[in-house]
C-alpha cells in the first residue's frame, strides 16, 4: 500500500519524517510513553533513533535518560537498545528483554512491576507525573485523523488522550485488513465518576474500532515497514504435556461435576510452551465453543479459532510466530470475525475477570506449602519478567491455575518450597497448582491441608521427603499451628542453591 493508502489523512501526511528527526522532539528526563504488548504493536524505528541520539549526547558527556512507560514488554530495538545506551532510567510496568533485566538486576535501573490492568489508571490518577511523549504504532491513519490501531492497542488510548505530543509511527508491515478488529472503550472515568462497563459476554463489543488522537498534538509521523518480534514456534515437550494434560482432566472432571459449563468459562492463558501445550491439547479434548478473555493471542489459540473449539478470543495483544503471523495475515478476515482487541484496562479489568468467571492459565516460578505464588523472582531478589496480566486474572477468576515444571535448573530446584521468597498471589488468590506430577485442588481447603495436597501430588520425588520433614517438624515445632513454618529454616532452601547450587541437602 502506498504513503497516501496507509495516511489517509493530508495534515497527518505532511508531518512525515525520518526517525531521527521524530525522535529529537524528546528531551532527556521526558516520560515517554509507547505501545507495544508482548512482542507486538511497538514502535520499530523512534525508540531505535532515539537511543543514537541518547549514545552521542553520553559520548559528548551529556545526561540523557527518560522514564519510559508500555502496555508490557516490546522488542530489542525498544528495550534491548534503550536499556544498551542507560538510556532509561525508569521502566513500567513489564518486561523480559535480557538486556534491561541485567540492568535492572544490577540495581543500574529502577523498574515498576506492576498489576497490568492498573497502569491507564495509575496514570490518570497522576502518579507518574504528566506524559511529555506519546509514541504509537498503527496501522493506518483515517481520512478523518482517527487512527487504526496494529497488533496490540494496550495503553494507547490512555497514551494518546495524556500525552502532550504525540509521534504516530505507521507499519506497513501490518495487516490493513486489521481494520475493524479493535474495540477501543472511551467510557472509562475516574472515581467517584465511574459506571459500569456494559460488557456481558467475552466477544462483546463496547467502544468504536479506532483511537481518537488530537491533531494539534501530532508532531511527527515516522513511516516504518518490519515485522513483529515473533519468535520461532517451539513445540511442546514431553513434561508440557503432562502438565496439560493434568489440567484439562481436572477441566473435565469440574465439567462432569457440573461446577463447569460443557463449553468451560472464558480462558485466560499466559504465554509460553507450557499454556501452548494446554491450547493444543484442548484441542483434542472434545470441548467444543469455548471462549477466551485473555490478554495475548499466541499459536495455539489461533489453531484453536482455526479448528472451531474456540469461538471467539478477546484480547490486547498477539505472540505470534513467523508462521502463525503469516496464517493471520492470510486469514485475516476469518479471524477478524472473531477476534476483538481491547485496550489492557478493559482486557484485563478485574470487574469483568470476575463476572465473566475467567479460567485463568499461568506459569509460576516456585509455590510454597500453602499455596502462596511467586511469579516473579528468582531466589527472591532476581526480576525474571514482572506479574504482567497473572495477578488482574488470579484474584478475580472463577479458578485460578498455576502451572510449571515440578523443578528448575537441571533439578536444582524445587518449584514447590517451604516458604516463597516473594509472594506475587497470596494462598487467597490461587485455586489450584499443576506440574508435571499432578494437579493438586486447593479449593476449600484449610493451610495445612492445602500442605498435604501439595505433597500429595505436585513435589517432585527428590524433595517430597525434605519437604514432608519440614511439614512435620513445622506441625510440631511451629509457634502457631494454623500455617506451620519454622522461621529459620521456612528460606533455607533458597539459601543453600545460592550456597551450594543446589536445594537439595
Ligand atoms: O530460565 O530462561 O534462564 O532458562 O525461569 O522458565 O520454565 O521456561 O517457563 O517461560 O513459562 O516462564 C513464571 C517466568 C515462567 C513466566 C515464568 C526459570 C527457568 C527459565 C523461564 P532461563 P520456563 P516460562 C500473561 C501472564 C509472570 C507473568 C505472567 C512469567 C525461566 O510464566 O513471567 O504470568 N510469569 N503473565 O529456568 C529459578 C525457579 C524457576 C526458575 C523457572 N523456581 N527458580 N528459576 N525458572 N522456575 C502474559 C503477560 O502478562 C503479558
Amino acid at each position: 500500500m502506498s504513503t497516501e493508502e496507509r495516511i489517509r489523512n493530508a495534515r497527518l501526511r505532511a508531518l512525515v519524517m525520518p526517525a531521527e528527526r521524530a525522535a529529537a522532539f524528546i528531551q532527556p528526563g521526558e516520560n515517554v510513553a509507547m505501545s507495544g504488548f508482548t512482542g507486538s504493536g511497538y514502535p520499530k524505528a523512534v525508540p531505535l533513533a532515539l537511543a543514537g541520539h541518547i549514545e552521542r549526547a553520553h559520548a559528548a558527556g551529556q545526561p540523557f535518560q527518560i522514564k519510559v512507560l508500555t502496555g508490557a514488554s516490546t522488542a530489542p530495538e525498544l528495550d534491548g537498545a534503550l536499556a544498551k545506551v542507560d538510556g532509561m532510567s525508569m521502566r513500567l510496568p513489564f518486561q523480559t528483554d535480557p538486556t534491561a533485566r541485567n540492568k535492572i538486576n544490577a540495581g543500574q535501573m529502577e523498574y515498576i512491576d506492576m498489576h497490568l490492568s492498573h497502569v491507564a489508571q495509575q496514570t490518570w490518577f497522576g502518579t507518574y507525573g504528566e506524559l511529555d511523549t506519546a509514541i504509537v504504532e498503527v496501522s493506518a491513519i483515517r481520512e478523518d485523523g482517527r487512527l487504526v490501531p496494529s497488533t496490540s492497542v494496550g495503553n494507547n488510548k490512555t497514551w494518546l488522550d495524556l500525552a502532550k505530543k504525540v509521534i504516530i509511527e505507521v507499519n506497513h508491515w501490518q495487516p490493513a485488513g486489521v481494520d475493524g478488529m479493535h474495540d477501543v472503550y472511551y467510557g472509562t472515568a475516574l472515581p467517584p465518576h465511574r459506571r459500569p462497563i456494559p460488557l456481558v459476554n467475552a466477544n462483546d463489543r463496547i467502544g468504536e474500532p479506532y483511537l481518537r488522537v488530537d491533531l494539534d498534538k501530532v508532531v511527527a509521523v515516522v513511516e516504518t515497514d518490519g515485522p513483529d518480534r515473533n519468535s520461532p514456534f517451539k513445540p511442546a515437550d514431553a513434561e508440557s504435556e503432562r502438565i496439560a494434560a493434568h489440567l484439562i482432566e481436572f477441566l473435565q472432571h469440574e465439567v462432569k461435576q457440573g461446577r463447569l459449563p460443557r463449553n468451560l468459562l472464558p480462558l485466560q492463558s499466559g504465554v509460553g510452551n507450557i499454556p501452548n501445550a494446554v491450547l493444543a491439547g484442548l484441542g483434542k479434548s472434545g470441548l467444543r465453543d469455548l471462549n477466551a478473555f485473555t490478554e495475548v493471542i499466541q499459536d495455539g489459540m489461533l489453531d484453536l479459532l482455526k479448528s472451531g473449539v474456540l469461538k471467539s478470543a478477546s484480547c490486547t495483544g498477539f505472540a505470534l510466530s513467523p508462521e502463525a503471523n503469516e496464517e493471520f495475515k492470510r486469514n485475516i478476515a476469518f479471524y477478524r470475525e472473531r477476534i476483538v482487541m481491547r485496550t489492557q484496562e478493559i482486557s484485563n479489568h478485574p470487574e469483568l475477570v470476575r463476572r465473566l468467571g475467567c479460567i485463568a492459565m499461568n506459569g509460576m516460578i516456585e509455590a510454597d506449602l500453602y499455596g502462596n505464588v511467586n511469579s516473579t523472582h528468582v531466589m527472591g531478589t532476581k526480576i525474571m519478567n514482572g506479574i504482567g496480566g497473572s495477578g488482574d486474572f488470579a484474584r478475580n477468576g472463577f479458578l485460578s491455575t498455576f502451572l510449571s515444571p515440578s523443578t528448575a535448573k537441571n533439578g536444582t530446584i524445587s518449584a514447590l518450597v517451604p516458604m516463597v521468597s516473594h509472594v506475587d498471589h497470596t494462598e487467597h488468590d490461587v485455586s489450584v497448582i499443576v506440574t508435571e506430577q499432578g494437579l493438586a485442588d486447593l479449593r476449600g481447603l484449610s493451610p495445612k491441608q492445602r500442605a498435604k495436597a501439595l505433597l500429595a501430588h505436585c513435589v517432585h520425588p527428590d524433595y517430597r521427603d525434605p519437604l514432608q520433614g519440614y511439614f512435620d517438624r513445622a506441625s510440631r515445632d511451629s509457634f502457631g499451628k494454623h500455617t506451620p513454618h519454622l522461621l529459620p529454616e521456612a528460606l533455607s532452601w533458597h539459601q543453600r542453591w545460592l550456597d551450594t547450587g543446589t536445594m537439595q541437602a
